[in-house]
């Protein structure tokens, strides 16, 4: 019995047909998809922080609107994807406590703080960029919620994208003073960024399986240069200088040569030992025990509604 399912399992992922929640799967197969789905929702709920501490300070009331639709739809993407990890058997309730609790990672640029309206530009311009770059392949991925779900997600990513490039143009044609917030927020960005397509393909100890399940498309090597070839002309048009002085065209290779990345600092953050890595942990918590009341709010609501009652 066994043998059918996992010939069936491996005639799909074969001639790229999608895995679907009924499906037998191996559990090395469930629990990668569990893991990296986890991890991409947690990056979702955390990732609303950097950004959100800028709500509040958004010099107009258009920027400020802008900004929280942004936050809004990272909440939303979170919601698809902790949706998707429970079609898998996760609990959503069990990932949130393993976030909190540190056993469950979450992106590492995440871990850096926003100093300054610039980063809200940058964010969306770089990390943005970043995400979508990683996450379009995703929505080829062999895991029929997961690929569905990032289909949504990346539409909304390119507006963020777009609205970052367009927030930063309009500083770019500013001030003096603008200017230098913009080349600033992309100094303190650029190698995080790079460094979200994770480790290099020669020390990703998941890189091979994933891509062999169809779960990932694409190693982190190959989509970080994809990024940096599509990058660099768009901080030319902005005018701002990227911090790599190895930074180049390679005519041959018919793309760009770059610097070296800090892996050393890429673990670190990993571990926990990033710039915010405790603060943005200690605040979703926080917000986990302030939320404790909806929660029980909103299983009354459903037991009530399963009884027929009226409200
Ligand atoms: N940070 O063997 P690999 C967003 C971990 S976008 C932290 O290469 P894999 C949108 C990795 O998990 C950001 N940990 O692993 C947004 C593994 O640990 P484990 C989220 C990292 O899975 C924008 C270990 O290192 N996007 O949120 C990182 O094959 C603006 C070894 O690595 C996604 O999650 C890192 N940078 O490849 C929101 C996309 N890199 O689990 C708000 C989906 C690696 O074995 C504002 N995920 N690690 O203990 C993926 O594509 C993959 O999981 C990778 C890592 C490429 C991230």
């Amino acid at each position: 019995m066994t043998d059918t399912l996992e010939q069936h399992f491996d005639a799909t992922i074969e001639h790229d047909r999608r895995i679907e929640p009924r499906d037998w799967m191996p559990d090395a197969y469930r629990n990668t998809m569990i893991r990296q789905i986890a991890q991409h929702a947690h990056s979702e709920i955390i990732g609303m922080q950097p950004e959100g501490t800028w709500i509040t300070r958004a010099p107009s009331l258009r920027r400020k609107a802008i900004l929280l639709a942004k936050v809004q739809d990272e909440a939303g993407h979170g919601m698809y994807l902790y949706s998707a990890a429970e079609t898998l058997g996760a609990d959503r309730t069990d990932l949130t406590e393993r976030l909190i609790a540190g056993r469950q990672k979450y992106s590492s640029i995440f871990n850096y703080p926003t100093l300054t309206y610039a980063d809200v530009g940058v964010i969306g311009w770089l990390v943005d960029g970043a995400a979508i770059c990683n996450q379009v392949p995703l929505c080829r991925s062999s895991y029929g919620p997961y690929a569905r779900a990032m289909v949504r997600i990346c539409k909304e990513e390119s507006f963020h994208q777009r609205q970052g490039y367009e927030l930063l143009l309009t500083m770019a044609a500013g001030t003096d003073a603008q200017r230098a917030m913009v080349q600033d927020a992309t100094n303190r960005f650029w190698w995080p960024s790079l460094m979200m397509f994770g480790p290099p393909d020669d020390a990703s100890p998941n890189t091979e399986r994933s891509m062999a399940w169809g779960i990932k498309r694409h190693t982190n090597d190959e989509l970080r240069q994809r990024f940096v070839d599509m990058t660099v002309p768009q901080a030319e048009k902005l005018g701002v200088t990227l911090p790599d002085p190895d930074l180049r065209w390679n005519p041959e290779r018919g793309r760009y040569d770059f610097g070296t990345i800090d892996w050393d600092e890429l673990t670190a953050v990993i571990k926990g030992n990033g710039p915010c890595n405790a603060q943005r942990v200690e605040r979703r918590r926080q917000a986990h025990e302030e939320g404790a009341w909806v929660r029980e709010a909103a299983a009354a609501h459903a037991r009530k509604a399963a009884l027929g009652a009226d409200g």
